[in-house]
């Protein structure tokens, strides 16, 4: 095994690794030293994300910022945000000579995360935590962060890739998923409503995570408590309602996002309300009115959204999300797709829920 201690500020010798997590853009590992420690060590797709250094900038500040914070309220600021390790010469990460870009962490012990449940109480936790997150960066100085991925919510611009992922056909494919590319089509006038409201000022530009999957939420092992967000790469300028809407998108859905039969995929009822509720709390009253009126947008808008990511990526020969089988993508977005549908059906009801939350 390589040794670890040479490259980053860790003083015992690595005694195993194994590949770690779910994540579809960096592999990610667990490492465990000599002395019982353990690590998260991690390789950055620097195809996604170039500016590794920006990236890291990013991550160390905001890490710093949280870690006064949950000082100041009492919580451990070693187990609920990350701390990086840096590397020997005192960078924020390691760049190999083959240019690959590692970085290491300390891994948070006693916890786990979901990729999926049915008990709505553990989905209320889930919201609270990634609304704390929310709160507890209100004051962060938005225009000090690097943007790492521009238009990374941007559904419009989301569409116009489509569009030319389309239009450019590279493999053949646009022809089978005439269909998918119709239903995405027949709803392109709503894609603009969050941008819209953003550049309008009628819901405030925020601080804000960008990648709410419940995975990204480690979770205490015994007293099921959200410890840490994790998976910093995307926090950016954006609205709560990217952060709320891709949590709803992931975890109140009844199938897995790459569920092959997207027959069995809906929107559960009972774990949208349970998010809502434990956001709002998270959230510490910091919503305006119409970012708590607009929660169902969020979520609708970021379950299209990924869709259209996931179908251009399919067209365009899988380059941006890892895949594991032929048309993973496809399987991907149409369960996406599925789920935008059934929200539509369950339109009055999620809104329903959010009125009686108010
Ligand atoms: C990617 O890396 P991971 O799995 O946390 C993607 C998200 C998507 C998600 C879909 C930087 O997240 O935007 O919502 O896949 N991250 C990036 O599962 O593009
Ligand atoms: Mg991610």
């Amino acid at each position: 095994m390589t040794d670890f201690t040479k490259i980053f500020q860790i003083d015992s010798a690595g005694e195993s690794l194994h590949e770690f997590g779910e994540g579809h853009i960096n592999r990610t590992y667990l490492l465990k030293t000599e002395d019982g420690s353990s690590y998260i060590l991690q390789e950055i797709n620097t195809g996604v994300f170039p500016n590794v250094d920006g990236l890291m900038d990013n991550i160390l500040h905001v890490t710093d910022f949280l870690r006064e914070k949950i000082a100041q309220r009492g919580g451990d600021p070693r187990r609920n945000t990350m701390t990086l390790i840096p590397a020997r010469d005192g960078k924020l990460y390691y760049r190999r000579e083959d240019g690959s870009c590692w970085r290491l962490y300390t891994y948070v012990e006693n916890t786990i995360t979901y990729q999926s449940f049915d008990e709505p109480e553990i989905f209320e936790k889930c919201g609270e935590a990634f609304g704390g997150f929310l709160a507890d960066l209100a004051e962060y100085p938005a225009d000090s962060l690097y943007e790492v991925i521009p238009h990374f919510h941007d559904t419009p611009v989301r569409y116009n890739n489509l569009l030319k992922a389309i239009e450019d056909d590279v493999k053949g494919r646009a022809a089978e998923v005439r269909p998918e590319i119709g239903f995405a089509m027949e709803r392109a006038d709503r894609y603009a409503l969050i941008m819209d409201a953003l550049r309008d000022g009628t819901i405030p530009l925020r601080v804000t995570h960008n990648d709410t999957k419940i995975n990204n939420i480690l979770m205490d092992k015994d007293t099921g408590e959200g410890v840490c967000v994790i998976d910093l790469d995307t926090v950016m300028p954006g609205s709560c309602l990217f952060d709320y809407g891709d949590s709803i998108r992931f975890g109140a859905a009844t199938a897995a996002e790459d569920a092959l039969d997207p027959g069995t995929m809906h929107i559960s009822l009972p774990l949208f309300k349970a998010y809502t509720e434990g956001y709002l709390k998270g959230s510490r009253g910091c919503l305006t009115e119409q970012e708590r009126e607009w929660l169902p947008v969020g979520a609708w808008m970021m379950t299209m959204e990924c869709g259209m990511r996931f179908l251009s990526d399919y067209l365009a020969g899988d380059t941006y999300f890892r895949i594991a089988r032929e048309k993973h993508n496809l399987d991907r977005a149409r369960t996406q797709f599925a789920l935008a549908a059934d929200m539509e059906r369950n339109w009055d009801a999620m809104n329903r829920i959010i009125k009686e939350g108010i």
